[in-house]
């Protein structure tokens, strides 16, 4: 009986500091859209944190500067090109972090309705399976400068 006390104790103090430790929340970090011509596509990164005990799912996204909106994972074919496969989710584990980069899985802005230039900012709203919507505000960088050069395929 007092062994099971003892373990009680310590699980509570293990959730205590995991709990002081991470979010416990769903966030979006470090996040950046490539820059773009109107009537062209783009793309946008982030960060995905789970800072919670029970796994999520980013099921979709929302944009006013593209037609449409979709989830892609780039990746190399067995010929050394590179293909965009469209996600129907992107899986966000408990307590883990899931990165959205060139190469990657990434938001595709499919037939932007403007140019979108470096230092321009835009709306974009994240949808999850288990939570409420994100809307987060996304700076615009030089593709160029990212070094992505066209590797999800999204320049000319
Ligand atoms: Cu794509």
């Amino acid at each position: 009986m007092k062994k099971m006390f003892f373990a009680l104790i310590l699980t509570s103090l293990l959730l205590t500091a995991c709990g002081a430790a991470m979010p416990s929340e769903v966030s979006a970090m470090d996040f950046w859209a490539r820059s773009g011509m109107k009537d062209g596509n783009s793309a946008a990164y982030m960060i995905l944190q789970n800072g919670t005990d029970a796994d999520d799912e980013l099921i979709g996204a929302s944009s006013d500067v593209a037609q449409a909106v979709e989830l892609h994972l780039s990746q190399m074919k067995a010929d050394g090109t590179m293909e965009m496969i469209q996600q129907q989710l992107i899986s966000v584990p408990a307590g883990k972090a899931v990165e959205l980069k060139p190469g990657s899985y990434h938001v595709m802005l499919i037939g932007l309705t403007r140019d979108l230039k470096t230092g321009d900012e835009i709306s974009l709203t994240l949808k999850f399976k288990n939570r409420a919507d994100i809307t987060l505000t996304i700076p615009v960088m030089d593709a160029e400068g990212m070094g992505g050069s066209g590797m999800d395929g999204h320049m000319p």
